[in-house]
């Protein structure tokens, strides 16, 4: 580049983060100039209203992907527009962009096959429905079984999987190796494999798109999505919602959404609704970007250690909830030293990569290891809350059927067997066979 040019180049100050990157160099003005003219500014995906309504017919709080999807159901199934989203912070800033990005339905119950079955199915034309690449990936998600009991959990599950439609076999160790070579299955004799659940449709997808995805979409049919816009209370009156409490001031609504993950209770305490959910740290972490050599996802309960590579090459790696109740985003050493002795038992050659980035979110977890969705005691005061270690394979069908409930004030069908009221009846949904993460 000529030394005028570079100059050129230099003066214009509005691209920090472009500048720091040190990519500006490496851009010719004659693309430069689009960037920086006004006549052609980069268009929006959402946008971002400088002023809360009085009213709105509905307030959902937690701007991630299960409260973006319920808002972008409620405008498009259901033509439900006056919907405002209130983020405390950025969109997709909690659990949405924190998760391995992972999408399955080969759960234990027959209640959440049938209920992620949807999700996997929503998630599969999400990129249409939206209009925008999630970078949908089929990679098959093999579930290793290290121990014969973990063998015969495989096997029930297979089994609820195929009687609703979901497909998955028990594969013994030569299909394991066939479909991933590189794999050391007798994980250097510390624990060998002997056999594993093998799901074809397991997949990976974009997270942070998918949010954005359908905060895009929700706009452009008129909900509005407020960031930086902290909930501080909610009123009731006798039993029924009355409007919400922001830093921004008082919201009319007769319906609101609690779509966060690990401030739920400070939520419902502001209604006065105990739940039995405890906060746990989950933590993951990606690897340097490497060549292309891993298609498939590869979990191990056992050894505390699931792995997948993205489509930029890196290894997104997680494992186990730390074992104790903490309210925290930050990351430990021990962790990553813990996972990373683990994925070397899978994967010995792995030993000189290095742990590019690491991070923690917060799972809400329930004593079944089932979310709680639907209505509560508060008339208007719906909950989409104890995802644990899956709720982002919830998103989509999250949004669809909250959306429906809702409107209609009733439970969608598919989250019936989830609703609060189960652990008063003591009809729980026992899901913890079917974690990718040991608990
Ligand atoms: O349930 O698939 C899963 C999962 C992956 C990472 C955490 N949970």
């Amino acid at each position: 580049m000529d030394p005028g040019r570079t100059k050129l180049i230099m003066r214009t100050t509005a691209l920090g983060d472009f500048c720091s990157e040190g990519r500006l160099f490496e851009m010719p003005y004659r693309l430069l100039r689009f960037l920086v003219a006004r006549k052609y500014p980069e268009a929006r995906m959402f946008r971002q209203p400088d002023r809360l309504r009085k009213s709105y017919d509905a307030v959902i709080i937690g701007g991630g992907g299960h409260g973006l999807a319920t808002a972008y159901h409620l405008a498009r199934d259901h033509n439900f527009t006056n919907v405002a989203v209130l983020e405390k912070g950025y969109l997709g800033g909690g659990n949405t962009g924190r998760n391995t990005a992972i999408v399955r339905s080969n759960y234990l119950t027959p209640e959440g096959v049938a209920f992620y079955d949807r999700s996997l199915k929503l998630f599969q034309q999400l990129s249409e429905d939206v209009n925008l690449n999630l970078f949908y990936s089929e990679r098959g998600h093999f579930t290793l079984a290290h121990t014969d009991s973990t063998l015969r959990t495989m096997r029930w599950r297979a089994e609820v999987n195929k009687h609703m439609g979901v497909r998955s076999e028990v594969v013994d160790r030569a299909e394991i190796r066939r479909l991933c070579p590189y794999i050391d299955l007798d994980c250097g004799g510390v624990q060998p494999i002997v056999g594993a659940l093998y799901h074809p449709p397991g997949a990976v997808i974009r997270h942070d798109a998918v949010a954005w995805g359908y905060a895009k979409e929700a706009d452009r049919r008129g909900v509005e999505i407020h960031q930086q816009t902290r909930v501080t209370g909610i009123e009731v009156a006798g039993d029924q919602v009355r409007g919400v409490h922001t830093d921004r001031g008082f919201i009319e609504t007769s319906k609101v959404l609690s779509a966060v993950a690990g401030y739920t209770p400070r939520i419902t305490e502001m209604v006065g609704i105990r739940t039995p959910i405890v906060i746990q740290p989950l933590q993951a972490c990606v690897t340097e970007p490497l060549k292309p050599w891993l298609d498939n996802i590869i979990v191990s309960a056992n050894l505390h250690v699931y792995i997948s590579q993205s489509s930029r090459g890196e290894l997104v790696m997680g494992a186990s909830l730390d074992p104790y109740e903490v309210h925290s985003e930050r990351s430990t050493l021990d962790f990553v030293e813990g996972l990373a002795s683990h994925t070397l038992e899978l994967f010995p050659f792995l030993s000189g990569v290095n742990v590019n980035r690491q991070w923690a979110g917060m799972s809400d977890m329930t004593p079944d290891y089932s979310p709680i969705m639907g209505r509560t005691p508060i008339r208007g005061f719906y909950l989409d809350t104890g995802w644990g270690t899956w709720g982002f394979k919830a998103t989509a069908v999250c949004g669809e059927t909250l959306a429906y409930t809702m409107v209609h004030d009733a439970e969608h069908e598919l989250i019936r067997p989830f609703r609060l009221s189960r652990f008063q009846n003591y009809q729980l949904v026992g899901e913890k066979g079917a974690a990718s993460v040991g608990h």
